[in-house]
């Protein structure tokens, strides 16, 4: 089963955060890192006042034990094994981060959808997000997501790129956060 995981880091060493992060996916069992993107750096989303991340996104294929639910759960234990605290408070949801490691399409095409409560799939956020879109399009172009291509999705975005940093506009009330969607 193909599956693509978008990788985010916003600590002062976020480049090296992101290559232990590849190194520990490729050393999990029955998970083979078959593309990756270039890495961007990115204007911060949902949470402005915080240092401009590290984005990179990765193909991978899990072979038929990885159920994407224990995937997603063995991904957030390797956050926590690279040093992903959690603040228990709710305003830096999406404050700065060590290490994220997030799961955002799974299956052929990146076609399977799930709502199981701790692996929503598609990713909830991923199609506001250039920060996954663009680099998933230099590796996946051909993906659909709810029907429509990357590249189409990212066409709805205000988002400019200059010297592989990828700048966005804070979306307005239409791009607010869906009240209980998750996979943090
Ligand atoms: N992750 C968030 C919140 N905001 N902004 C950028 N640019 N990149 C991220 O990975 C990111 C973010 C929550 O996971
Ligand atoms: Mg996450
Ligand atoms: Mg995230």
């Amino acid at each position: 089963m193909p599956v693509w995981i978008g990788l985010g880091s916003n600590s002062p060493d976020a480049p090296q955060r992101l290559e232990a992060a590849l190194a520990g996916l490729a050393a999990m069992d029955g998970l083979a890192i078959a593309k990756v993107s270039p890495v961007y750096r990115t204007e911060p989303q949902d949470y402005a006042d915080q240092p401009f991340f590290y984005n990179q996104v990765l193909e991978a294929r899990a072979d038929a034990r990885w159920h994407p639910v224990a995937l997603m759960r063995a991904l957030l234990e390797l956050e926590a094994s690279l040093g992903r605290r959690r603040s228990p408070d709710p305003a830096l949801r999406f404050g700065p981060r060590a290490i994220d490691i997030d799961m955002l399409l799974c299956g052929e095409g990146g076609a399977l959808a799930s709502d199981d409560p701790v692996c929503l799939l598609p990713h909830p956020r991923l199609v506001r997000r250039a920060f996954w879109l663009v680099p998933l399009r230099d590796i996946a172009p051909h993906l659909a997501i709810q029907g429509e291509s990357v590249g189409t999705h990212l066409a709805r975005l205000a988002w400019t790129m200059e010297d592989n940093i990828i700048f966005q506009e804070q979306p307005g009330a239409a791009g607010s956060l869906i009240p209980g969607e998750s996979n943090d």
